[in-house]
């Protein structure tokens, strides 16, 4: 079975879909789009419903969506599943599954891809060798106006990733309930895991933020998830913003 993962650098759900299929044993290729030109590449030029990825191809078959994907895998290859058998456990788990991609993704998303429009510099850290078969470093010098593009449609303003750090404290409490209760960072890893280690570990590549969470379950958790994660950026967020998040810290 071998299996083509498109995905873009940097992109915690691609890594997220990376980390399942590295814990399924299934061979892949992970092939990086170019920002916000991967939105047209997966629309227009791979007829797929949403202009996003993680996108897999497997057995002949174009997966679209990290959720839709550790489906699918679970379908293919069974052993080890990625969700409980047990109904009760599976739907804590699916939850948490769905809190990660429908709120937790997103903020963290905005995060980044501020923080790298606002420092060019450690852009190339978070690529591979190549983006579409262009060396990382062409790639990385060519990749500022697609992530200012990038910035736009994702609405990475100045006032939403100002919030999103005040509410990383809660985001991340929301991660250690599940934890406590035994849905997440149990014996075995799920999709759940995956989705949520994979958004937490891209925050721990933020140097600014690092020495803040990354004594927090969560992030023991996105360690054990997503061991690897490309990608280390110097401190960039204004001091202000990271305040609230700092206080809560304080007071652990
Ligand atoms: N929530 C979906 C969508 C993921 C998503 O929005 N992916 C971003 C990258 S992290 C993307 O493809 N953006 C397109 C672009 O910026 O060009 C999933 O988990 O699969």
């Amino acid at each position: 079975m071998k299996a083509r993962l498109y995905g873009l650098p940097g992109s915690h759900p691609t890594m997220a879909v990376e980390a399942m299929l590295e814990y399924k044993g299934i061979d892949f290729w992970r092939i990086d789009l170019v920002p916000f030109l991967a939105r047209v590449i997966v629309r227009r030029g791979m007829g797929l419903p949403q202009n996003t990825v993680p996108v897999l191809t497997i057995d002949g078959r174009r997966i679209q969506g990290s959720r839709e994907i550790a489906r699918e895998l679970d379908q293919l290859r069974p052993d080890p599943p990625l969700f409980p058998e047990d109904p009760e456990r599976r739907r804590a788990a699916e939850e948490a599954e769905g809190w990660g991609e429908e709120e937790l993704q997103h903020p963290i998303r905005q995060i980044s891809l501020w923080a790298m429009r606002a420092n060019r510099a450690p852009i190339r850290s978070y690529m591979g060798r190549s983006v579409m078969g262009v060396p990382a470093a062409v790639a990385a010098h060519l990749a500022p106006p697609f992530i200012g593009r990038g910035v736009r449609v994702n609405e990475a303003t100045d006032a939403a990733v100002c919030a999103n750090l005040a509410a990383l404290d809660s985001m991340l409490d929301r991660v250690e309930q599940w934890i406590a209760a035994g849905v997440l960072d149990g014996e075995e890893l799920g999709a759940a895991d995956f989705q949520i280690g994979a958004s937490v570990r891209l925050l721990l590549t933020f140097q600014d933020l690092r020495p803040l969470i990354e004594d927090r379950p969560a992030c023991c958790l996105a360690r054990r998830a997503v061991p690897g994660y490309r990608g280390d950026a110097p401190p960039i967020f204004p001091p202000a913003w990271l305040e609230p998040l700092r206080s809560a810290t304080a007071v652990k």
